[in-house]
């Protein structure tokens, strides 16, 4: 185990601490990415790169969207069954892989504060800001809650969670966000997840939203309000303004469309005519025929017994699934078949 590249502790009261794993403009693996991926025979971007602080704020924005269910549907699982998910985990501390502004997140904090579990939150987010911000903000909140912040990425980082203690514990992967690996990937993921967890004891707390009629799904990734299209372009200006490129954004079109063999929601950006395209700090030139595509996200939809498949097959035995009264997204616990 490496050691941070920066340990800070922000409480005098040893109430937080936040370890970053990121070096200065690090926050992403861009560079490789976008060499990587431009250069495939079929362009593709890994949805990571949405995220700059515009990117944030307009995912904030699709899950306020009319045809945006998953997070409400998130929520609303989590408000009718946090105590119940208290009870069953009797869990202590909560680790939350992309933890974000760990709005939803609340809702399960004060359950396990309710049941007097409540000791420790971990939150791993690649945003330095909002680790922080939310550690300020959750100790404030839930008298006696210690913060152990991670500052980076959960694919990479995973090793610096910290050491489970005696109570059990929580590890959450919220909004669907698992969706976003290909099958294979997420097997692995879900893998290097479970070794977090101690069989038994410990539980995984996943999100998957789930298949449904392809129109429901097809309006949620493409609104029409066009924020989602605003969200897929906008990895096109954090190339821009992080590598110099001179993509035009507006010269591209927002697909979104549902898979129905591979059920999964893919998301590209479609070149209005042909187009060059110069990535100077690259030293890249990428070329676009007129109506050529580029993949810019997957965003996987389970069955329950999908669900069930990926999480055998990573170790993890499904203890529990809930669902919305709708039906639409699940949260499932499991826990290592050790
Ligand atoms: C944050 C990955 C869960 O896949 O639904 C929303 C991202 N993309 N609208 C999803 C997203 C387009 C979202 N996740």
């Amino acid at each position: 185990m490496n050691p941070p590249a920066s340990a800070v502790s922000t409480a005098t009261d040893g109430t937080i601490v936040v370890h970053s794993y990121l070096r200065p403009g690090e926050e992403r693996t861009l560079a490789e990415d976008v060499l990587d991926g431009l250069t495939k025979p079929f362009k593709e971007l890994p949805p990571k790169h949405f995220y700059d602080t515009r990117g944030a704020e307009l995912f904030d924005q699709i899950c306020e969207l009319p045809e945006y269910y998953p997070t409400r549907a998130e929520r609303s699982i989590l408000v009718l069954h946090a105590a119940q998910i208290a009870h069953a985990t009797g869990a202590g501390e909560i680790v939350e892989l992309g933890s974000g502004t760990a709005e939803k997140t609340r809702v399960l904090l004060s359950a396990l504060a309710a049941a007097g579990t409540l000791r420790r939150y971990v939150p791993v987010d690649v945003t330095e800001a909002m680790v922080r911000r939310c550690a300020d903000e959750l100790t404030a909140d839930f008298g006696g809650l210690h913060v152990h912040g991670i500052v980076g990425d959960f694919e990479r980082h995973l090793s610096h969670v910290p050491r489970a203690d005696d109570e059990p514990r929580i590890v959450a992967f919220l909004g669907g966000t698992i969706g976003n690996f290909t099958p294979g990937a997420r097997r692995r993921f879900l893998r290097q997840v479970a070794r977090l967890l101690r069989p038994g004891v410990d539980h995984l707390l996943l999100g998957t939203d789930l298949v449904k009629d392809p129109a429901v799904l097809e309006a949620a990734y493409d609104d029409a309000a066009g924020v989602t299209a605003e969200f897929n372009r906008n990895v096109l200006r954090v190339i821009n303004r992080e590598l110099g490129a001179d993509f035009e954004p507006e010269a591209f079109e927002h697909v979104a469309f549902f898979d129905r063999e591979r059920e999964w929601i893919e998301m590209r950006l479609r070149a209005s005519r042909r187009m060059h395209v110069s990535i100077p700090e690259l030293g890249l030139e990428v070329d676009f025929a007129a109506r050529e595509e580029l993949r810019t996200e997957i965003s996987a939809k389970f069955t329950p017994q999908r669900l069930r498949d990926d999480l055998a097959a990573a170790g993890l035995e499904l203890t529990q699934i809930l669902t919305d009264p709708a039906g639409q997204f699940a949260l499932s616990l499991s826990t290592p078949t050790g």
